[in-house]
Parts: structure tokens; C-alpha cells; sequence
């Protein structure tokens, strides 16, 4: 079931029990009273003082908690950027890990390059509903780190962090690490043959196979490998697809759960301005040539807004720091330029996420270029997409 949810408090089509194309839609009554049935449980689950099963597909608006009310705040209309401005935070960085954690509604941060002193090993957590940044200072966690992977499985509701290393000393790591945020723990997982090691490459997580898929890196040099982590059994699948893109790092990837496919664009060194598509059940890269798109760069960020079906790219370099906002619709293959009035301004490897309660993308962080005065970024900037009504899952 990809359940859809048209219904919730903050949805402009409430009470519409019609698909955007204005059809009667028997199946989205029935992911009402699924809903509705999904709801109940929750609440008794909770009352029962259980934890809500992380059964929730990753990517859809299924996850609308009935335990706290995500309020976005008013006016703030679509297709604009906003500087959140909360009180304190991580400080400028780059380079971090960010993904957001469904079942908990927190953005999670961890590392990066701060603008002074050795790599971070911070653990940071976001809640939109408060627009509060908390320091979880875990007793455990990884070594100071900068362009680790991050993704998280929503079926077993932790935040998988892969490599990542330190491009100053030549240092990189193939440690996995999971990190569950209600008992605020990393634990190494320490699985028998994982890729090696590497930082700066994509990685995402496949919801419907219930798979971390990695791709790319350079540790140091550039490679092309595709990868599988499953977290159940702890094991790393290297995946050997007939064609690939050709090796790379500092791309962008997310996971577009509609059309079920992770989604590349761009990387390093050549500024490359390709669009891939990998699907995992065909084992099969193919390269989707859309007629226009972003001009070729490093270090952008990617994230799939499921309610428009659209994956959403900011920033990156591309001969100078992008402060460009594009969409890409997969079904279309088409990239369109959202042109916002206002910009987070240009930032390579910021971090960015989809937040599933507010509806909103999260980007924190970034650099803005050597000759900047402030050259990292410690803000934090909402923004939300409607170019399209939302996507009825059927
Ligand atoms: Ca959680
Ligand atoms: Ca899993
Ligand atoms: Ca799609």
C-alpha cells in the first residue's frame, strides 16, 4: 500500500476526495479510512506506551503524526525560500550528513567541516515544530568526519552514516554506523564486506526494497560502484549493473518513492551535467537525457518532495556558487528552474532534506566560497514546493 494522504490539517486539498486531474478517486477514500484505521492504532500503540511501528514507507505523507501537530508557520506561501533563524544551532560547517528521521520528525546532522578546528563529530537534531537545533552529545558515536553518507531506513527506523573521511590528511573511512535517535545511540556495525573506503559520494535510501543504496565516491581516487546496505542483516551488497556512470564524486542523489528510483545528477571533476535514474529491481542505470537542465556542477544537494513527485536540487558549483533552485519531475524527465524571489545564496554541500511533517525542504549549512567574509554557512532555510498538486499515490 503507498498510501496517500491528501487529508491532513496543512493540506490546500482537504476535503477533496478527487485526484488532481479532478477524477473520482475510489482508492484515496480508501487511504482515508486506512488512515484513519492507521491513526487509531498510533494512539493506542502510544497510550499503550509502545513506540509507533516504523512501518511507514519512506517519502509519502503517510507519516502525518497523529501525535504532534506539525504546525508550519502561516504566510509563508510556496516556491520561496526562509531563513528559519532559530535560536542557536550547529556552528558553519560544510560538508555534514544530514537526513531526516520520519518516525521521530527530526532533521539529524552529523559532522562536517566547521569553519575552524578538526572535523566534527557532532550529532545535532532539528524539530520544525519548535525550530529548535539540539545538541544529542551521544557518548558513543563516530570520529570527526566530513562528506559521510547518510540515509534513513524508514522500516527500521535508523539513520545509516557510511565513510566519509578528511580530504586535508587523506584520511577516509568504510565504517557503517546506525544511529536510533529515541535512545540517542550510534552503534558501529561493524558488517563483514563493506564497500571501500571513500568519501563524497551519494547515497539514499530505496523504500521499497528496504535497501541503502550507494554510489560513487572517491577515497581518493574516483570510482563508479553501486552499492546495497541492508540493515536487517547487516550485510553490504556490491551491485555490478551492465552500465554506469562513469566514476565521480560530490553528485547529488535522492529517491523519488513514486516512481520508485534513485535519482543522480552531476559531480565531480568535469562539472558534469548528467541526469541518471537507477532502478534497483532491474539492477540498471539509465542515463535519461532530459533537453534542458542545471548547468554541470559539484556539491549540489538533492531531496524528493513526494507530495509534488518532484526532486528538488539547490546550490553546488558550477564555475561559481549556485544559488539555483530546480525541479525535476522523473515521469516527464524534464528539469525546470523555479526561479525563487529570495535564495539561502549560493552554498556547495549544504545539507537538505525533506521534512514529511512541515512539508518542507530543511537546508542547513554550506560554503559560500573562499572569498566570501562568512566563507561556511550556519543558517538554516525552509522552503516549500508547489509546482504540482500532490501526487495521489495509487
Ligand atoms: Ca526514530
Ligand atoms: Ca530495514
Ligand atoms: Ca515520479
Amino acid at each position: 500500500m503507498r498510501g496517500n494522504l491528501g487529508t491532513s490539517r496543512h493540506s490546500p486539498w482537504r476535503g477533496r476526495a478527487r485526484d488532481p486531474r479532478g477524477r473520482f478517486n475510489p482508492s484515496q477514500v480508501a487511504s482515508r479510512i486506512l488512515f484513519s484505521l492507521v491513526l487509531v492504532a498510533g494512539v493506542v500503540n502510544a497510550a499503550s506506551g509502545g513506540r509507533e511501528p516504523a512501518n511507514l514507507t519512506s517519502g509519502t505523507d503517510q507519516q502525518f503524526s497523529p501525535f504532534k501537530p506539525c504546525v508550519p508557520p502561516l504566510g509563508l506561501g510556496y516556491n520561496r525560500w526562509t531563513n528559519a533563524r532559530p535560536p542557536g544551532g550547529p556552528s558553519a560547517r560544510w560538508s555534514h550528513a544530514m537526513a531526516y528521521d520520519v518516525q521521530s520528525e527530526r532533521t539529524i546532522l552529523y559532522g562536517g567541516q566547521p569553519s575552524t578546528g578538526p572535523m566534527s563529530n557532532e550529532t545535532w537534531a532539528y524539530d520544525f515544530a519548535t525550530n529548535g537545533w539540539q545538541d544529542m552529545n551521544p557518548s558513543a558515536r563516530p570520529s570527526g568526519r566530513e562528506h559521510p553518507g547518510i540515509a534513513y531506513d524508514a522500516q527500521s527506523d535508523r539513520l545509516i552514516l557510511f565513510g566519509g573521511g578528511n580530504h586535508l590528511t587523506s584520511v577516509y573511512s568504510n565504517e557503517t554506523w546506525a544511529y536510533d535517535f529515541e535512545t540517542n545511540t550510534w552503534t558501529n556495525m561493524s558488517p563483514p564486506s563493506p564497500p571501500s573506503r571513500r568519501y563524497d559520494f551519494g547515497m539514499v535510501y530505496d523504500s521499497r526494497a528496504d535497501r541503502v543504496i550507494l554510489f560513487g565516491g572517491a577515497g581518493p581516487t574516483q570510482n563508479n560502484e553501486t552499492w546495497a546496505y541492508d540493515f536487517e542483516t547487516n550485510a553490504w551488497t556490491r551491485l555490478t549493473p551492465t552500465r554506469s556512470p562513469a566514476p565521480r564524486q560530490a553528485h547529488s542523489m535522492a529517491y523519488d518513492s513514486e516512481s520508485d528510483r534513485v535519482l543522480l545528477f552531476g559531480g565531480a571533476y568535469t562539472r558534469d551535467n548528467e541526469t541518471w535514474a537507477y532502478d534497483f529491481n532491474a539492477n540498471a542505470w539509465t542515463r535519461m537525457n532530459p533537453p534542458t537542465h542545471p548547468t554541470g556542477r559539484w556539491g549540489a544537494r538533492m531531496a524528493y518532495d513526494p507530495r509534488a513527485d518532484r526532486v528538488v536540487l539547490f546550490g553546488g558549483w558550477d564555475g561559481s556558487y549556485s544559488d539555483e533552485t530546480w525541479a525535476y519531475d522523473f515521469n516527464a524527465n524534464s528539469w525546470t528552474n523555479l526561479n525563487p524571489p529570495s535564495t539561502p545564496g549560493g552554498l556547495e554541500a549544504p545539507g537538505l532534506v525533506y521534512d514529511s511533517c512541515s512539508r518542507r525542504l530543511v537546508l542547513f549549512g554550506g560554503f559560500r566560497g573562499p572569498s566570501n567574509p562568512q566563507p561556511y554557512s550556519n543558517e538554516t532555510w525552509w522552503y516549500r514546493f508547489q509546482g504540482a498538486p500532490p501526487v495521489i499515490f495509487q
